[in-house]
């Protein structure tokens, strides 16, 4: 049986594919998955043999599936935040976006993690470890956040902490060195007869 096939492609794709002889749907375009996730062809079927008015229809559907090619966008930060806030404190929130509109995945701390978490679906940013001016008055921290596509991309934040210095520290003598310069001061003075110093 000689079959005939005629394909009708709906016009708003027509220069996205073209169909062959032989049947064979080819792409022509560019497909862009936010115009359309699916197509439709209405096929008509005739027989060479059959008599004039006998055909048979169905569809093909075309399914436009995305593919992962642009990883997350986050941006390096910079933040100021007081030394010695207890852990679990947030510091900042990254805002992470797949410019293909998926969500992002999760997030995980690369490095920094001794002194800083990550919520892995919010991507809140909390203290983990004591944050000391005085021992280390600044930090870099790379956080990585994932998107959901397949394969699955990332990318990579370099967020900078300042601390800023709060007074959390009383005053101390520098013990025997300054004991001994006051001794050395004190008999430098003259006491007079009523035994003020002059
Ligand atoms: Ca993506
Ligand atoms: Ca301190
Ligand atoms: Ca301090």
């Amino acid at each position: 049986m000689i079959l005939c096939l005629t394909m009708y492609i709906p016009i708003l794709f027509q220069n996205w594919f073209k169909v062959e002889n032989n049947g064979d749907v080819v792409v022509t375009h560019q497909l862009y998955r936010d115009v359309a996730t699916m197509v439709n062809f209405t096929v008509r079927v005739t027989s060479a043999k059959t008599r004039p008015g006998s055909e048979h229809f169905g569809t093909l559907l075309l399914m436009i599936f995305e593919v992962n090619d642009l990883p997350p966008k986050v941006d390096d930060i910079e933040v100021e935040t007081y030394e010695e806030l207890p852990p679990g404190m947030t510091i900042l929130s990254l805002e992470a976006e797949d410019p293909e509109g998926g969500p992002i995945s999760h997030y995980y701390v690369q490095e920094g993690k001794e002194f800083f978490s990550v919520n892995n679906k919010t991507g809140e940013i909390k203290v983990a470890g004591r944050l000391d001016f005085e021992d280390r008055p600044m930090y870099n921290l790379t956080v990585v956040a994932v998107d959901s596509g397949v394969p699955q991309l990332s990318s990579t934040a370099t967020i900078m902490v300042s601390l800023l210095n709060i007074n959390d520290n009383d005053p101390v003598f520098n013990q025997v060195s300054r004991g001994s310069c006051y001794l050395h001061y004190l008999r430098q003075w003259c006491i007079n007869a009523s035994g003020i110093m002059m």
